[in-house]
């Protein structure tokens, strides 16, 4: 009798310690792949990293991690302009922005601020408006927010600004995966 109990308290802690990772893990399949991290949790964060942003540029622009650290970023807009804090392979922010160029020519996104009256119309209109992708933030002049994230282990992954012309104009700065 004790023996059986015991076997199942094992079954089910064997289980407990399974699921989570196989859930988790088919989730970063289904969305976020493509090696750039993952969305990091609060207990797990080592460092606070303080990040500003300028008008076209990031300080720092090199930021330094290790593989599988998990960073908390604290973002600043000091600029004149909207500006976004993105982390994302190469080949993610040349995707990000066409998002971005269509917000841009669809009115939400203004020089120096977000429309959000024109977000709500064009998530009417094409059931695609603004959107809280855990790897990014878009902050208007003078507002912070803060994003926990996850390294992998090897990558090339920047940091970089998609508003129109602000990558072209120097908005992008990489992460140096030391050891
Ligand atoms: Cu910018």
């Amino acid at each position: 009798m004790i023996k059986t109990k015991l076997t199942g308290a094992i079954v089910a802690a064997a289980f407990t310690l399974v699921a989570p990772a196989t859930i988790s893990s088919a989730l970063a399949g289904a969305g976020h792949a493509s090696g750039h991290g993952k969305p990091g949790k609060a207990s797990a964060v080592t460092r606070t990293i303080n990040v500003k942003m300028q008008d076209n540029f990031y300080e720092p622009n090199t930021i330094e991690v290790k593989p599988g650290e998990t960073v908390k970023f604290v973002v600043t807009n000091k600029g004149q302009l909207v500006h976004e804090f993105n982390i994302g392979t190469p080949k993610m922010h040349k995707n990000h922005k066409a998002e971005m160029q269509m917000m841009a020519e669809h009115g939400v996104l203004e020089a120096d601020r977000i429309n959000r009256a024109a977000a709500k119309k064009m998530q009417a209109a094409m059931g695609h408006g603004m959107h809280n992708d855990p790897n990014s933030v878009l902050l208007e002049p003078g507002k912070s927010a803060t994003i926990i994230w996850t390294f992998p282990k090897e990558a090339k992954i920047e940091f970089a600004c998609n508003v129109p012309g602000h990558y072209e104009a120097g908005m992008v700065g990489v992460f140096a995966l030391g050891s």
